[in-house]
């Protein structure tokens, strides 16, 4: 299984400046990319054409979609299909992010529904889950991530080609603020999202990539890397930058 390294550009970066740091991160990265990584890049949808036309023709290196609708086209302001991430040069779609779910107030039920019907419409997805710190203070995390994952996954179709779905853990208290879960706690989260994953898909959850994301930089991304049940990063802060980002994607 390769691993899976993804760039979250957020709500950062005009066309231009996204397409610097895509011809950036191609000119460091792309020569010296190992055979088993794969890297991809979230920016946000006015730079995804641009993004994906740098990214496209180079091999391991693909670009997504941050956020989808529901229906494949209609009266629906500011939304976006699927076919048209597509269109635009995406091959993966992102869903639950914690700012989505938390800032933007999408239920599991709503991201549920969001990543089925990514998923029917071809995209890959990445389907982000991850607890509060008080549900952490509390030790509730393996209950938010049980419900998460089975809310999140349950209208995905058991034979889903393992490949198109990966989650990401994203312990929302690790996100943008430096701190990041230490290797324990990782492993322990990936173990039990692994567990979980086995329940609903059997043994193709064991190709089913595991992410983890929340103040991955350069400088941790190694460790994190080589943890068991850890099949990639999912990284916002530390990959607006070319140089930076590709010092991840290559450690
Ligand atoms: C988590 C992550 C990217 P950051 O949101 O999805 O962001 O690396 O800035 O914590």
């Amino acid at each position: 299984m390769k691993k899976l390294m993804a760039a979250n550009w957020k709500m950062y970066k005009t066309w231009d400046e996204a397409r610097g740091t895509a011809e950036e991160l191609v000119g460091l990265a792309a020569g010296k990319l190992p055979a088993d990584r794969e890297v991809l890049v979230f920016p946000p949808f006015t730079a995804l054409k641009a993004v994906g036309d740098v990214l496209g023709p180079v091999a391991g290196f693909s670009a997504g979609g941050q956020d989808y609708y529901i229906q494949e086209e209609g009266a629906f302001t500011g939304e976006i299909a699927p076919k048209m991430l597509k269109d635009a040069g995406a091959s993966f779609g992102l869903t639950g992010h914690s700012e989505r779910r938390h800032v933007l107030g999408e239920n599991d039920e709503y991201v549920g529904a969001k990543t089925a019907y990514g998923l029917k419409e071809g995209l890959k997805v990445i389907l982000c889950i991850g607890e509060l710190i008080e549900e952490r203070k509390a030790g509730r995390v393996h209950e938010v991530l049980e419900r998460q994952l089975r809310a999140g996954l349950k209208d995905v179709p058991t034979d889903i080609d393992p490949e198109r779905l990966s989650v990401a853990y994203e312990p929302v208290w690790a996100i943008g603020t430096g701190e990041v879960a230490g290797p324990a706690e990782i492993v322990e989260a990936h173990e039990f999202t692994r567990k979980i994953l086995v329940s609903i898909f059997w043994k193709k959850a064991n190709e089913m990539r595991i992410l983890y994301g929340g103040s991955v930089k350069p400088g941790n991304c190694a460790e994190i890397i080589a943890l068991d049940n850890v099949d990639g990063v999912l990284v916002g802060g530390a990959s607006l930058q070319g140089q930076s980002f590709s010092e991840i994607v290559l450690a």
